[in-house]
């Protein structure tokens, strides 16, 4: 199965990112993320056999045993590829100790001799794939109000033909 490990996003801070999301569906042609479907990766595992699914949950456990909750501060909106044809997301600032987790996770995860996807950690809630973002200012567009995050979670990845599904399948308390 394809893994990831993410954070969940609080109740009232995911509320405001399907606002954005939403808003931001009027002005941008895309394929938006599900609001269910928003969160923030920590590590990409990719495919994960049983044995590799049961010890990154172990590594969660160890990860998070004493972790209190991370702060979450939209910083505005990002892209990665062309204008024409982005993945468009909310960036959120680099905390230290949202960062702290994210490293300790992978090094948690590399302990138990997991792979993941190496590259550099960038927090961010991707909205869309295949956007064409506008050229200039977006309007006046409401970002989310800083909150904090407490659950991390071990997600399946299920792709269906009109996009990913994420099925939570271990989760652990902050
Ligand atoms: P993204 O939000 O930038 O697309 C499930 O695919 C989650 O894992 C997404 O949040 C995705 O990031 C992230 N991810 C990180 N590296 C990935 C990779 N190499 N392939 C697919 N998804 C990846």
């Amino acid at each position: 199965m394809r893994a990831f490990v993410a954070l969940e996003l609080p109740e009232a801070f995911a509320d405001e990112v399907a606002g954005l999301s939403r808003a931001l569906g009027e002005i941008c042609a895309g394929r938006f993320v599900a609001a269910e479907n928003h969160h923030l990766t920590l590590a990409f595992l990719g495919e994960a056999g049983e044995a590799e699914t049961r010890s990154a949950m172990a590594a969660l456990d160890e990860t998070c045993a004493g972790t209190g909750p991370v702060q979450l501060r939209a910083t505005g909106l990002g892209t990665f590829g062309r204008a024409r044809d982005a993945t468009l997301w909310l960036g959120i600032e680099k905390d230290p100790e949202l960062m702290d987790l994210a490293a300790r996770v992978r090094g948690e995860l590399s302990a138990r001799g997991l792979a993941y996807d190496e590259k550099d950690f960038l927090p961010h809630v991707t909205l869309a794939r295949r956007a064409r973002v506008p050229r200039g200012a977006l309007g006046d567009l409401a970002f989310p109000l800083p909150d904090e995050a407490t659950r991390v979670t071990l997600f399946r990845s299920i792709l269906e033909p009109d996009g990913a599904r994420y099925k939570p399948l271990y989760t652990v308390a902050l």
